[in-house]
């Protein structure tokens, strides 16, 4: 039963129009990390953070998922219950390119979370900081991301995931954000035989055993060919 694990970072969204976050003009650098990414920045001003995520998911409602997404959802479809896409993106084009295993490590654009009672719901378009609770009325809305600080969501299935890999995948990162950048070199000392597809050598290129580089919508749906039944 071969397993494929899957991670992806902002680099898979990039051809779709959505920033990336240490490229030139990417989002980090022009905005304080700490102002807009961390839970004392929107506790300093929840405002200026929610109008943040409010423009990011107002970008992501208008982008379209493209080939490299559509390719990783092609290969899920060809190998049922053997692939895994693990995201670090908040956007959700992996789910509307068709994907339907994807567990989002941090957090996603399109949710809505309760700091109060913790109560999840749809995100609306326009989130303020002052909206109800739909489950405890409390005025305590926040965006349902993860920020630095904070611990990713689902680590134990992705732990697990990871270990019992035959083959694991970055695609698009950076390898600059932990745990994530932690994965290959478990994976690897699992036994996966791990490929990174990326623009460039990214910060832990070295745990990988193969590197494609180039676009991704160039290199994601020619890596996805060489692994589906001809
Ligand atoms: C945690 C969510 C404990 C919301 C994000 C020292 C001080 C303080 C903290 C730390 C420290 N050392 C380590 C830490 C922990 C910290 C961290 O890693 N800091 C870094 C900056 C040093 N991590 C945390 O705080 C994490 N929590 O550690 O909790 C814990 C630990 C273990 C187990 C349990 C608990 C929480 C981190 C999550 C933060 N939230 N985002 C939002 O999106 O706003 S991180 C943010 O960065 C996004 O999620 C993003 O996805 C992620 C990673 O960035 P990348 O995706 O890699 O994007 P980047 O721009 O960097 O790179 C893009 C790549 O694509 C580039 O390589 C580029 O070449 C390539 N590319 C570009 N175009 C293309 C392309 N590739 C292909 N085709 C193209 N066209």
């Amino acid at each position: 039963m071969m397993r494929i694990v899957i991670l992806t970072g902002a680099g898979i969204s990039a051809e779709s129009g959505l920033g990336t976050f240490r490229d030139k003009d990417g989002l980090w650098t022009r905005y304080d990390l700490n102002d807009v990414a961390t839970p004392q920045g929107f506790a300093r001003n929840p405002r200026l953070v929610t109008e943040f995520y409010n423009a990011r998911r107002a970008n992501c409602a208008q982008a379209e998922p493209n080939a490299a997404h559509y390719a990783l959802a092609r290969l899920e479809t060809a190998l049922p219950g053997q692939v895994l896409i693990v995201t670090q993106n908040v956007d959700d084009l992996h789910q509307r390119a068709g994907a339907r295993a994807v567990i989002q490590m941090h957090g996603a654009l399109m949710s809505a979370l309760c700091a109060a009672c913790g109560h999840r719901w749809p995100a609306p378009p326009v989130m303020t900081e002052t909206d109800p609770c739909p489950a405890c009325a409390a005025p305590r809305t926040r965006p349902d991301v993860v920020w630095f600080g904070e611990v990713p969501y689902h680590m134990d299935t992705i732990a697990d995931a990871v270990a019992r890999a035959e083959i694991f995948a970055a695609i698009g990162t950076s390898g600059q954000v932990w745990p994530a950048a932690g994965f290959a070199a478990e994976a690897r000392r699992a036994g996966a035989h791990c490929v990174e597809l990326n623009l460039e050598p990214s910060e832990v290129s070295r745990a990988f055993h193969a590197h494609h580089y180039g676009p991704a919508t160039q290199v994601v749906p020619a890596w996805v060919d060489t692994l589906l039944p001809t």
